[in-house]
């Protein structure tokens, strides 16, 4: 058995160990109807964006949220900054990098390991889906809290993004996943492409509620995380998996990275040792 945080920043004995976590995860997954299964990929065929209810038992999933709080009390980082990579968006929350989740962490980790879930995604997905070759964008947790917080405009690195909702923000006051599927990012002129595409594309404006996640093809989406208009908490989990072509890519950079978790993706220590 590993230990792990609890809410108090304490250490606690995990409930379930990898194996188990691995097949109660097949168990339930292969339990869903195959309606639901053939919904669920027919809205992300449409959107290329899908929210699943019940892609965890119910156990793992208070388990692996009750992790992430813990987690943020004790390890969380406030990031405040604009990104120019993006078009010079705003990034504004608190969070946890991949390094300080894989060390004290066990069900994230378990969740991102898990064959079963890999297997379900492509599945809804209609092609081969993998673990991110880049050990910083395994997974993140993020954290908006303060009236203006926000994930602004962007583009991500690698094809797709699984993002579970651990605590979703009062309906009322921002925090709604905002995307336009299907449009590629111009890296060459980021910012008027832009401004180009919100003057003239439909925005999907979604409030995904806590205990779901979604699923985006987030590098062929311009999305957000539209600014929290009051004080509420939306926390969240981000797994970032990768297409077959991406695992040789050897094009992908990762500069906004780079910028938001400098520790994580070691710029922090090469700045300093150079
Ligand atoms: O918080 C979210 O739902 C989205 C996060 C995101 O887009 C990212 O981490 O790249
Ligand atoms: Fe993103």
């Amino acid at each position: 058995m590993q230990s792990q945080l609890d809410r108090n920043g304490d250490f606690f004995l995990m409930q379930h160990s990898a194996s188990e976590f691995e097949s109660l995860v097949e168990r339930h997954l292969t339990s869903l109807s195959d309606s639901l299964v053939h919904y669920l990929a027919q809205d992300y065929r449409d959107d290329t964006m899908v929210v699943f209810r019940d892609i965890l038992p119910i156990e793992l999933r208070h388990a692996m949220e009750a992790e992430a709080r813990a987690l943020l009390q004790a390890e969380a980082c406030r990031r405040e900054l604009i990104i120019e990579q993006s078009g010079g968006t705003p990034r504004a929350y608190s969070s946890v990098g991949r390094d300080a989740i894989r060390t004290n962490g066990t069900y994230i980790p378990a969740f991102f390991d898990s064959e079963a879930i890999l297997s379900f995604l492509s599945h809804i997905i209609g092609e081969p889906i993998y673990r991110v070759p880049y050990k910083p964008e395994e997974f993140i947790i993020n954290s908006q809290s303060r009236a203006g917080d926000t994930h602004g405009w962007h583009w991500d690195d690698y094809a797709f993004a699984l993002v579970w909702v651990v605590d979703e923000p009062d309906v009322l006051s921002g925090g709604r996943v905002e995307f336009v599927p299907r449009i590629h990012w111009d890296k060459e002129d980021t910012r008027s492409h832009l401004q180009r595409t919100l003057a003239s594309e439909q925005i999907r404006s979604v409030h995904v509620p806590a205990g779901s996640c979604y699923l985006l093809r987030a590098k062929d989406a311009l999305h957000r995380i539209s600014p929290l208009t009051k004080e509420t908490r939306r926390t969240v989990i981000v797994f970032t998996y990768a297409t077959t072509d991406e695992l040789s890519d050897q094009t992908i950079s990762h500069e906004s990275m780079e910028s938001i978790y400098p520790t994580d993706t070691n710029v922090a220590s090469s700045l300093e040792a150079a």
